[in-house]
């Protein structure tokens, strides 16, 4: 396949663009390398070095055929520039099978800390996504565009959370208001809802909204993934641990390495679903090779288990003593809005009926991790560590 990577320096991009060209895909990268302004900007630093981008693109034309990399936003007013850009790379229609979409501002509490930082989220996700819509209609219309959402669409709700539509079985009434009577209808391919918990998770949903539309309207197709919360470490790829970028496993590894409590905020029985990276690249690649038909829009939720934040942080801690470290554990007030105790239960059967396999257990995982990152522990910058945005509108 030909597959455009958006997104392709950051995080999950770069590895996953090493994974597709060993197995013999052409790929083109985009990135506008804004993660790498922004961690710096707070005075952090990925721990684990990384590479320039144009030594990264060196090292990706040994591995297959890298066709280049593309330096563009995509929130432009204008289409046309990127357009333009991808057609150097593609002259004729539908000669792109697929588009990987991890180019938005993956934060949460980036987007929490204040307007401008909000504003700049829902421009870049958002519109950003809107435009790739349009450019897909005009030059690859059968293109299947993978796109990275989140579990943390749909919040926790005190019921079971499907993988996106509302179950076939699910039954609704309909009231014929003339003879008084009510029928049953089944609510088939109706979203399930959404009740996210910040700025930036918003934007995934009213992403997920403009991609069904477009799938129902223009007859695109699309996989939106519904992703946990990752962790660990892949392919020379980005370790960010401060407050903003930083997810809660990467962190609690870190914060175990210098000796720092790990950080558990509040009471800790937060749950939500986590996968390794490496899992992460698996499920992203079954996704692409088992295309959905022209027209579809269909949601795979993507996470290898359920796990609460008290779980986690004491795995990190068994994990520390195999290696000789004594981890303690702080639980701080909870800088954020969220239930810390709450029922949870998303389904995620789709992907493990495509062939996912689990890597690994992650306490093996986390084991892993903590052993790659220990040598870096002297370049750890402390004070980017301890959250300082609050998301509520008062600190009662
Ligand atoms: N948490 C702590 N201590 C910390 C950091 C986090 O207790 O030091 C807790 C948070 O309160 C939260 C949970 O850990 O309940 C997860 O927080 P996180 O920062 O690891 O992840 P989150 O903000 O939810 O966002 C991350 C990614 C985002 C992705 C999302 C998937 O940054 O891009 O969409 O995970 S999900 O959480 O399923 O929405």
């Amino acid at each position: 396949m030909k597959i455009l990577v958006l997104g392709s320096d950051g995080y999950i991009g770069y590895p996953l663009t090493q994974h597709l060209l060993k197995e013999g895909h052409q790929v083109i990268g985009l990135d506008n390398y804004s993660r790498r302004g922004r961690v710096s900007y707070l005075g952090s630093n990925s721990l684990t070095p990384i590479k320039e981008p144009d030594i990264r693109t060196k090292y990706l034309n040994t591995l297959g055929e890298y066709l280049g990399t593309i330096q563009h936003t995509l929130n432009e007013h204008s289409i046309d520039g990127l357009k333009n850009a991808i057609r150097k790379f593609s002259p004729s229609n539908n000669s792109i099978d697929a588009i990987v979409h991890l180019a938005e501002q993956p934060s949460a509490p980036w987007s929490m800390f204040n307007a401008q930082q909000a504003v700049i989220t829902q421009r870049e996700n958002v519109l950003g996504t809107l435009n790739l819509l349009w450019i897909m209609k005009e030059i690859c219309p059968e293109a299947h565009l993978v796109k990275l959402g989140t579990m943390g669409e749909y919040g926790t709700p005190t019921c079971d959370i499907p993988e996106g539509v509302i179950p076939e079985d699910c039954i609704g009434n309909i009231q014929d208001e003339d003879h008084g009577s009510v029928a049953e209808c089944p609510m088939s391919n109706l979203l399930f809802p959404r009740t996210p918990g910040s700025f930036y998770h918003l934007t995934k949903v009213h992403d997920t909204y403009n991609i069904h539309f477009a799938c129902r309207n223009w007859g695109l197709r699309s996989t939106d993934i519904m992703q946990g919360v990752l962790f660990g470490l892949e392919s020379g790829t980005r370790f960010d641990y401060d407050e903003y970028f930083g997810t809660a496993i990467n962190r609690f590894c870190v914060q175990a390495i210098i000796g720092m409590p790990l950080t558990i905020y509040g009471l800790g029985q937060q749950t939500r679903g986590f996968l390794p990276l490496k899992d992460s690249i698996q499920c992203l690649i079954i996704a692409l090779e088992n295309p959905p038909e022209l027209g579809e829009y269909r949601t795979l939720n993507q996470f290898e288990n359920i796990y609460s934040i008290n779980e986690l942080a004491n795995m990190v801690c068994r994990g520390a003593k195999q290696l000789g470290i004594h981890a303690s554990i702080s639980h701080i007030p909870n800088p954020r809005k969220e239930a810390e105790e709450h029922y949870y239960n998303p389904d995620h059967q789709k992907l493990f009926d495509l062939g996912y396999i689990p890597t690994t257990n992650i306490q093996g995982e986390i084991n892993n991790l903590l052993e790659t990152i220990l040598p870096y522990k002297d370049q750890v910058i402390k004070d980017v560590i301890m959250p300082k945005t609050n998301w509520r509108l008062t600190n009662g």
